[in-house]
């Protein structure tokens, strides 16, 4: 298998993070795609990934598969144990709400701000994110104003739970924590008052797949 990625940034260590969880760190080959330089929005990317973005699986047969939710369900169920995604009709139901919720309310709205209302990777990429548009600081500014709400969001249900599907770590996990560490490169911090959702994190940090990423 090979990974399409870049070292260090948060959707690729989704799905860096998964691939530790399942010790399948040493049957993946990585190829750096350069984000700064906008590789991923010319042809040759395009062609794998339409939507431009990393990181992208390639299966030995040359299938192509794009986003972290789709890669982790497909590593995640190699071995017949899917602990990542859900063994139950319900684990599964709880696992997709909270990872939908944990993109569209907190790492997505990070990246929106980021790359729209911050100078995002520099001015190769920012060509491609309509620097010109007048109402984008509006737009990014409103994505950080949501990212904000999804931190309040998932600090409740932390406070009720040890982990963000439950009782047991799960892809929406890997999300949300890589939603917070996108938010510190974006300037965005946690509100003082996020007390379960900052005890989270440190938890999460210390867990090896976190630590030593593939
Ligand atoms: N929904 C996608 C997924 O799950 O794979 C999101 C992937 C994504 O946004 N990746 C970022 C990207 O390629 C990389 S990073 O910002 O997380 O490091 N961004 C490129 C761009 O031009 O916005």
């Amino acid at each position: 298998m090979r990974v399409f990625d870049i070292p260090g940034f948060p959707n690729p260590l989704r799905v860096r993070i998964v691939l530790a969880e399942k010790n399948l760190s040493s049957q993946v080959e990585f190829v750096k795609v350069d984000l700064p330089a906008a590789e991923h929005k010319q042809p040759a990317f395009l062609s794998i990934n339409p939507t431009g973005t990393v990181p992208v699986l390639q299966l030995d047969d040359g299938t192509y598969i794009a986003e972290c939710t789709a890669i982790t369900e497909y590593l995640d169920n190699l071995d017949a144990n899917p602990v990542l995604t859900g063994r139950t009709p319900k684990q599964k139901a709880i696992i997709h709400m909270m990872q939908k919720r944990a993109e569209s309310e907190l790492i997505d709205p990070v990246g929106i701000y980021f790359h729209h209302a911050t100078p995002g990777l520099g001015s190769a990429l920012q060509a491609y994110k309509r620097p010109d548009w007048e109402g984008r600081t509006a737009w990014g500014e409103r994505e950080r104003g949501r990212a904000i709400a999804g931190m309040r969001y998932f600090d409740g249900v932390l406070s009720q739970q040890p982990y963000v599907a439950g009782d047991a770590f799960s892809m929406p996990d890997i999300t949300v924590w890589a939603g917070l560490l996108f938010a510190g490169f974006a300037n965005i911090t946690i509100p003082e008052e996020c007390e379960a959702l900052k005890a989270w994190r440190s938890r999460i940090d210390e867990r090896p797949s976190v630590k030593n990423p593939a």
